[in-house]
């Protein structure tokens, strides 16, 4: 099942920015540790337009941070697929956490939450070959996804929102838009330490915000 929610539009003030960042058609769901870490890291890749924590995996219904019931903490990443192919996001994916050994807690087990039987045989094959590849056997769930339900607002961008001193001044620009921002999908990724010099220099020097946050943005990411 699909969420239907469509993304508010970028704030006026930010529309400038020269980046042509094209609309999303595709969407991928992660299980793959604490989702604040994978939040950042596909929020910095260029291609995601847009990134959402929440929890999905299980059956129960509407499940939160402190009654997960039998979910596990997802990253889902909507994405332009002439940019960024199912198997590069999978590759991100296995790259960047640990697949090996089971996780302590069903919250954060290695999971890909397939949207699609396109998804589900890629996500199959390609474990198989990581598999071959590395003679070992993941620990990596590939499960058809039933229901997403997004985590309370705290962790939506984490990375951003643990430096008050430019997260609280771009949440409060863009209000409810700030989840669903591409902007600042990629200025999560970039608070977490991921993306290149250019990457972020070419996005701050076309975002319109208040001098002082522009400086804070510089001296902070
Ligand atoms: N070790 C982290 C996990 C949070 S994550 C959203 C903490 O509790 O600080 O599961």
């Amino acid at each position: 099942m699909e969420p239907t929610e469509s993304a508010p539009d970028e704030p006026a003030l930010l529309e400038d920015a020269p980046l042509d960042l094209p609309e999303a058609t595709e969407t991928a769901t992660f299980g793959m540790g604490c989702f604040w870490g994978p939040d950042a890291r596909f929020g910095a890749l260029c291609g995601v337009d847009r990134t959402r924590v929440g929890y999905a995996g299980g059956t129960e219904p509407d499940p939160t941070y402190f009654a997960l019931g039998d979910h596990t903490e997802v990253v889902r990443v909507a994405y332009d697929p002439e940019l960024l192919s199912y198997e590069d996001l999978l590759e991100t994916f296995w790259t960047n956490h640990d697949w090996h050994s089971s996780a302590p807690k069903r919250q954060y087990r290695s999971v890909v939450l397939a949207h699609d039987d396109d998804q589900y045989e890629i996500a199959r094959r390609e474990r198989a070959a990581l598999a071959e590849r590395t003679g070992r056997s993941p620990a990596t769930a590939v499960e058809r996804l039933s229901a997403f339900y997004s985590a309370e607002p705290s962790h939506q961008k984490y990375e951003l929102r643990s430096r008050p001193t430019v997260g609280d001044g771009l949440e409060a620009l863009y209000g409810d838009a700030f989840v669903d921002s591409t902007i600042v999908a990629r200025l999560n990724g970039f608070a977490a330490g991921h993306g290149d010099r250019s990457q972020r220099e070419t996005l701050l020097a076309g975002l319109d915000l208040p001098a002082p946050l522009l400086a804070e943005l510089r001296r902070t990411l």
